[in-house]
């Protein structure tokens, strides 16, 4: 049985409502070395036998550093207001803390002026990720210093182009950083240490809002905020044992990020669960964290359900499954942006990622991915019905603009509403692309 999809149009949403499309750096880009760039810890972690699942790693990718006025373009017919990318660090600045890199520099600052040109919103992530593989070899997010080479990196941006960006946003899905980074170790830089994970996560957020205040020190006039990755953690069963477990990872996954950001401290039952292995926190960094920001992200994609058992797992045995195993459940967006609305005084929040990794079959010359197009328009009116329910949202952005490097699952998973052919580099777009296109009202 087939869910049935709404009818959805923009009128339905506000005039200044964003639409957007959404790349990183690392998974799009390749060029790993090309005009000065240095290595970042993606690079090193794909190197190694066994992580990624295909062997594959971002040398080539999309060819984005190569392809971006084309791929510009690409955005410019698709009709959207904004497109959200990431800078790559070690782009900008090799080694995290030397000299910067003018023709990273210059990249960039080309393709923020290329989407003005355009007419599309450049909403900047400063870390997806890709962190300078030389600071990890001073220890990384476990290391306060980088704490503080994170906010000359934002400041170093700020000065060359903050000026024409429209929104900042510090660090994408710290969590994901954190602890599948840092305790789980099937990411970039693949350490498993709980205490670790803990301190990572702390280093991540006080190091957004001590970059938020700089920002706003040199006088930026784009929106500040960070993207958090959540999901509603439903137990599995109504026993308490499932019921226990639910609430503790809904602490690890969102209220660890949101109290700090808005309550400026810990959860107590997080602080207890992870007993010797909190994080240190010094004086005034709470006060820093919880710094008041313009917006808040939050990416989507799945509920998670958790038994005592087995934590928690977004895999589902009901019929509607993403390629990546993750259940389709758009109600789940509108029960975590009205929570969030509820829970904590958040300023307006975009959806800054969602969609959905499906099998793609060429047919004549046409991708046919109507598990895609149905996912991404379920999920819109999930927004429009947080909205109706009294939620402050200002934008809603597909994930992903083109199919690309999905981490450890390397090329293997598609999320792009536009396909990619890897042995050509061409660009196709796919059913859902065309259906977004005429649902933002472009005609050609
Ligand atoms: O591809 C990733 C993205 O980099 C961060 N959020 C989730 C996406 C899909 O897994």
């Amino acid at each position: 049985m087939t869910t049935p999809v709404p009818l959805l149009s923009k009128s339905q949403f506000p005039d200044d409502f964003v639409w957007g499309v959404a790349t990183s750096a690392f998974q799009i880009e390749g060029a790993p070395l090309q005009d000065g760039k240095g290595l970042s810890i993606w690079d090193s972690f794909c190197r190694q036998p066994g992580v990624i699942a295909d062997n594959s790693n971002g040398d080539v990718a999309c060819e984005h550093y190569a392809r971006w006025a084309s791929d510009l373009d690409m955005i410019a017919n698709l009709g959207v207001d904004a497109y959200r990318f990431s800078i790559a660090w070690p782009r900008v600045r090799p080694t995290g803390d030397g000299a910067w890199n003018t023709k990273g520099l210059d990249f960039y600052e080309g393709l923020v002026d290329g989407l003005l040109e355009r007419g599309i919103k450049p909403y900047l992530t400063l870390n997806h990720w890709d962190l300078p593989d030389a600071l990890q070899a001073k220890g990384g997010w476990a290391h306060r210093d980088t704490v503080h080479r994170f906010v000359e990196y934002a400041e170093g941006i700020q000065a060359r182009m903050g000026d024409r960006l429209s929104s900042i946003a510090t660090h994408n899905e710290p969590w994901v950083m954190a602890v599948l980074g840092h305790e789980t170790g099937v990411f970039a830089p693949g350490i498993k240490n709980r205490a670790t994970a803990a301190q990572v996560s702390h280093h991540l957020l006080l190091s957004h809002g001590l970059a938020v205040q700089a920002l706003r020190a040199q006088g930026s006039k784009a929106t500040l905020g960070i993207v958090l990755n959540l999901s509603p953690m439903h137990p599995a069963t109504s026993g308490d044992a499932d019921t226990t477990q639910a609430k503790l990872e809904d602490g690890r996954l969102l209220r660890w990020y949101m109290d700090p950001l808005f309550k400026a401290r810990y959860p107590q039952d997080v602080l207890d669960h992870l007993g010797v292995d909190a994080p240190k926190v010094q004086a005034d960094d709470l006060q820093n964290i919880a710094v008041p920001i313009d917006f808040l992200g939050v990416n989507y994609y799945s509920r998670s359900v958790v038994s005592a058992d087995q934590s928690w797992k977004t895999e589902s045995s009901g019929l509607e499954i993403t390629d990546m195993g993750w259940e389709v459940y758009p109600e789940g967006l509108t029960e975590l942006l009205v929570r969030m609305h509820r829970d904590y005084a958040v300023p307006p929040l975009y959806v800054t990622e969602n969609g959905g990794a499906f099998k793609d079959s060429f047919e004549n010359g046409r991708v046919h991915d109507q598990g895609r197009t149905h996912y991404i328009q379920r999920h819109i009116a999930a927004v429009a019905e947080a909205m109706r329910q009294g939620v402050r949202m200002q934008g809603y952005m597909v994930w992903s603009l083109m199919d690309n490097f999905e981490w450890a699952s390397g090329y293997e998973k598609r999320f792009g509403i536009v396909h990619v052919d890897y042995d050509t580099q061409v660009r196709t777009l796919k059913d859902s692309a065309l259906w977004y296109r005429g649902f933002l009202g472009q005609t050609e």
